[in-house]
């Protein structure tokens, strides 16, 4: 069931930047979607950049409420579930998502990617594509 979700995040968030970088799925693109993989500060500015697009006030940190606005006007293409998703980063529950917050929860992440610990995330290794 995590895993599942992990699963489903990290499709949306590929989904995300290879519509950012306008290039066609399953391409291999030198920002790091390919064999090379990406490394752990370009995966946290990567994660970082992308849930700091829903500060409005750009107060450099999203509130719960900036959170749901920006899902909601994003039908379908949202985490699986905002809500949980915003808990699960809000590490000190104030409501707010900062910088640092979201860097430990990309860290977390990176680290159960990276399975041989070689400090990249290549394709092999991201739960959806490893089939
Ligand atoms: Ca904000
Ligand atoms: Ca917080």
């Amino acid at each position: 069931m995590t895993k599942a979700i992990a699963c489903l995040a990290l499709a949306t968030f590929l989904a995300g930047t290879a519509a950012h970088a306008q290039t066609p799925a399953g391409t291999d693109t030198p920002n790091g979607a390919g064999a090379a993989g990406v490394d752990l500060s370009t995966f946290l500015a990567r994660h970082r950049t992308r849930i700091m697009r829903a500060d409005a006030d750009h107060d450099g940190r999203v509130s719960r409420a900036e959170w749901a606005a920006w899902w909601d006007a994003r039908p379908g293409k949202g985490p699986y579930d905002p809500a949980g998703r915003f808990r699960a980063i809000d590490a000190d529950g104030d409501g707010f998502l900062t910088a640092e917050e979201i860097d430990a929860t990309s860290s977390k992440r990176f680290a159960r990617l990276d399975a041989d610990h070689d400090g990249r995330v290549v394709r092999a290794e991201r739960p959806c594509r490893a089939k």
